[in-house]
């Protein structure tokens, strides 16, 4: 049986929506980040990093929301059902992607903007920071958008690999829906796509799930 930890933020979100796209029955731990909750011993013991979201699959532990899901697309999904085969270019690029999204548009970007206003307290007030963080993310994200206009424009169903739904367009949509709750303007191309993704049941069981615990930082 596996057992997802964590719930209440949109990286906790990206690992249920993946169980939920591929059908998976699994055991929630729906703890909150910055409620102590992953400060305990038998936490660290998990993830000495101290974070969410966290799986357990027997005697295995995977942390990093984008392993878990490649893991759990590899492990538990159909053959391409998730993510593309190991060793194609299709991987490769579906690689190249969620390496983008984690780092210019998550890390770099949306975070730095969390850290610096969300939690000035805890990381000091930055507004030049910030707002080289939302001039970085609307830069790096009309990549994407470019990408998605080409993929729409030749009658393809709009994802970021191949013209299948896959993991790299869960992280996607992910630093979307959190670029859309800080205000930080994206185009219409890219709305439509968030939009479209937003609505795949798998992401409303997985929302309302995610989300069934209201802490969370
Ligand atoms: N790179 C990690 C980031 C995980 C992360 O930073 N999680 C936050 C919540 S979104 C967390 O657990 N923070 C610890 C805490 O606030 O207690 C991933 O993608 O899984």
């Amino acid at each position: 049986m596996i057992t997802i930890w964590g719930g209440a933020t949109t990286r906790t979100l990206r690992v249920h929506w993946a169980c939920h796209e591929l059908g998976l029955t699994y055991r929630s731990e729906l703890i909150g980040s910055r409620t102590g909750a992953t400060q305990t011993d038998s936490f660290r013991a998990l993830n000495a990093k101290e974070k969410i979201p966290v799986l357990v699959d027997g005697d295995f532990v995977l942390t990093e929301s984008a392993a878990i899901i490649a893991y759990l697309a590899d492990c538990y999904g159909a053959p391409e059902q998730l993510a593309p085969l190991a060793g194609t270019r299709e991987r490769a690029v579906y690689d190249q992607w969620v390496s983008f999204v984690l780092m210019e548009l998550d890390a770099h970007t949306l975070y730095v903007i969390r850290k610096h206003r969300d939690l000035a307290a805890l990381y000091g007030e930055a507004p030049a920071a910030i707002d080289t963080a939302i001039a970085g993310f609307q830069k790096q994200v009309r990549v994407a958008e470019i990408h998605l206009e080409n993929e729409y424009a030749s009658g393809r169903k709009g994802y970021v690999v191949g013209d299948r739904f896959s993991g790299a367009d869960i992280l996607l949509t992910g630093v979307l829906a959190w670029a859309e709750i800080y205000a930080v303007p994206f185009g219409p191309t890219l709305l439509r796509y968030l939009n479209q993704n937003r609505a795949r049941p798998a992401f409303r069981s997985a929302s309302k799930h995610n989300f069934s615990i209201k802490t969370g930082g």
